[in-house]
C-alpha cells in the first residue's frame, strides 16, 4: 500500500497511533495459524471507538482492506493480514467499563482478554463460564467475531449466549448499539446475534455487554481409560445419566503422550488406554458424597462391562486443575509441529456412526502420520489434528491435508455435521464452506456482507 494511503488515514485520524514498524506488523499480521505469511501495511492501535469509526470511514473512502484484530489466538486464519490490509488491533481498548448487579451485565471494551472477565466476574461472585485453553490471552471481540465455545458449553452455552449487547462499527464507519442489555427486544431482526461469529466481515466490535451466571457449585473431575473408539460414546452416554455433568472431554493416547513430553507431566493413570474421557460434574456441599458415590459406582460398573479400564477422580481442587492440564495443554504441546487442525462437529447422536467412519477414513489417508484426537465430546465437537511429518516442507503438507480434509468434510456433510464447530472459517476453511451451506445460504451471507460494509473492506477473503 502506498505511503500516500497510510498518510492519508492517519490525517483522517490524527490522535490514531497508526505504525508500520517491522516488528510490529509481523506480530499482528498472524494468529497462531501457520500457513501463511504476514504482509500487513500498517497496524492501527484505537484507544476509543471514536477512532474506529474515523478511521473505518476514511478506509472506506479509499477502499483500504482493514483487518480486525484481538489476541490472535485463532486456529483458521481469521485475523491473518497476508495481502497488504490495515490491522485493527484492539489492544487498547481494555477497559471494564461497568457492572450492573441488577441485570447481572457486565459492559467491557472489544480488547478485553477473557480471562481478565472471568476474574471480574469471580470478584463480583458470580462467573463469565466461557472457557477455554487460550482465555489467558484471547480478547472478547475476537471470542465474539467467531462465537467461541470451549469446554463448558454442554452447561452454560456458547460466547453467544452470554452477548446481551453489542457496539459494533460498521464498514462505513457507523456506530450500531445493538440490543444494549435486553432480555426481550421483538423489534424485529437481531442484528447483534448476525454479527456474532461474523468474523470480523460485518463490523468491528468495540463494546460488548455481557450477562454473568451464578458461580457454580464446588465439582469434581474424573479421569477415565477407555478401550476404543467405538466405547466413547457409551461410556459418556452413561455418566452424563448419572451425574450432572459441566464438561466433557475426550483425547486419545497420541494427545497423553506429546503432553506429558512437552509439560514434563507424569502420566495420570497407571494402564495406557487409547483413549481417555475427562468429566467435570457437580459435587456441591449438600450433595458431594452422594455425587461421588454415584461416579464411583459408574466407574465400577463400566469396568465391569470392560469399557472402562483405568480412572482417577480429583480429591481436591488443584487435582482437578492438575487432570484439566492433560486436556487443555494439548493444542499447545501440538503446536511445534504445525498440526494440521480440523474442528468438526455432528448431532450427538450421530456421534457413534460418524467417529467410527471418520477413524477409518483417517486412517486410510494418514497411515505415516501422527493424529491427534480430542475435543469436546460432550458437545459434539472433535478437534482432529494431524502433525506434519519433519520430513514433509509445509505448502506440500498443507496441500495434501487440504485434498484429505475434501474427504474428511465429505463424511461431515454426510453426517449433517459441520466442517467447523468453534473456530470458525476464516482463511484456512473458506473454500470448503460450501460443504456446508448451500448456495442459496452463500448467496444471501453475500447479500449480507454488501449491505454491511458496500466497499467490502472488512476483513476480505475471510469466511466468504
Ligand atoms: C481446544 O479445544 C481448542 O483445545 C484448540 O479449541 C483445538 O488446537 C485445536 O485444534
Ligand atoms: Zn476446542
Amino acid at each position: 500500500m502506498a505511503q500516500q494511503t497510510i498518510e492519508s488515514l492517519q490525517r483522517a485520524c490524527p490522535e490514531l497511533e497508526l505504525t508500520t514498524a517491522p516488528d510490529l506488523l509481523a506480530r499482528h499480521g498472524q494468529d497462531w495459524t501457520r500457513f501463511r505469511e504476514p504482509r500487513p501495511s500498517a497496524v492501527a492501535f484505537p484507544k476509543d471507538t471514536d477512532q474506529v469509526c474515523s478511521l473505518v470511514a476514511r478506509a472506506a473512502e479509499l477502499g483500504v482492506a482493514l483487518v480486525p484484530s484481538g489476541g490472535r489466538t485463532g486456529l483458521s486464519g481469521g485475523a491473518v493480514a497476508a495481502h497488504g490490509e490495515v490491522v485493527v488491533a484492539m489492544d487498547r481498548m481494555r477497559r471494564i467499563i461497568g457492572f450492573d448487579p441488577v441485570d447481572r451485565l457486565l459492559t467491557v471494551e472489544a480488547g478485553v482478554v477473557t480471562g481478565a472477565i472471568q476474574q471480574r466476574a469471580r470478584e463480583l461472585d458470580l462467573a463469565y463460564p466461557v472457557s477455554f485453553a487460550s482465555e489467558g490471552s484471547a480478547q472478547i471481540g475476537g471470542n465474539i467475531a467467531t462465537n467461541a465455545g470451549g469446554i463448558r458449553v454442554m452447561r452454560y452455552g456458547l460466547t453467544r449466549d452470554r452477548v446481551a449487547g453489542l457496539k459494533v462499527v460498521d464498514g462505513r464507519g457507523r456506530l450500531l448499539d445493538l440490543n444494549r442489555g435486553l432480555v426481550k427486544n421483538a423489534s424485529g431482526y437481531d442484528l447483534r446475534h448476525l454479527m456474532i461469529g461474523s468474523e470480523g466481515t460485518l463490523g468491528i466490535i468495540v463494546e460488548a455487554t455481557l450477562s454473568l451466571v451464578a458461580a457454580p457449585s464446588p465439582s469434581r473431575v474424573m479421569l477415565l481409560g477407555v478401550g476404543s473408539m467405538t466405547q466413547i460414546p457409551e461410556v459418556m452416554r452413561a455418566l452424563r445419566e448419572g451425574l450432572a455433568l459441566s464438561a466433557c472431554e475426550f483425547f486419545s493416547e497420541s494427545c497423553l503422550e506429546l503432553v506429558c513430553l512437552a509439560r514434563g507431566l507424569p502420566r495420570p493413570l497407571e494402564t495406557p488406554c487409547p483413549y481417555y474421557l475427562l468429566v467435570e460434574f457437580d459435587a456441591p456441599e449438600s450433595g458431594a458424597e452422594a455425587a461421588v458415590e454415584r461416579a464411583l459406582a459408574l466407574f465400577e460398573a463400566l469396568s465391569v462391562s470392560g469399557r472402562v479400564r483405568d480412572g482417577v477422580l480429583s480429591q481436591s481442587e488443584s487435582q482437578a486443575a492438575g487432570l484439566w492440564a492433560y486436556r487443555e495443554a494439548i493444542s499447545e504441546s501440538a503446536a511445534p509441529f504445525i498440526p494440521y487442525k480440523n474442528d468438526l462437529s455432528v448431532r450427538l447422536s450421530a456421534m457413534p456412526d460418524f467417529l467410527l467412519a471418520l477413524d477409518q477414513r483417517v486412517s486410510a489417508l494418514f497411515p505415516e502420520a501422527t493424529v491427534l484426537w480430542y475435543g469436546h465430546v460432550g458437545d459434539g465437537n472433535l478437534h482432529l489434528n494431524i502433525l506434519k511429518p519433519e520430513t514433509v516442507e509445509t505448502p506440500v503438507f498443507e496441500r495434501t491435508c487440504k485434498q484429505a480434509s475434501a474427504q474428511l468434510y465429505e463424511l461431515t456433510r454426510k453426517f449433517g455435521g459441520s466442517v467447523s464447530a468453534e473456530h470458525g472459517i476464516g482463511l484456512l476453511k473458506a473454500p470448503f464452506l460450501p460443504y456446508v451451506r448451500s448456495d442459496v445460504e452463500i448467496e444471501l451471507m453475500r447479500g449480507i456482507k454488501r449491505v454491511f460494509d458496500p466497499r467490502g473492506i472488512l476483513n476480505p477473503g475471510k469466511l466468504l
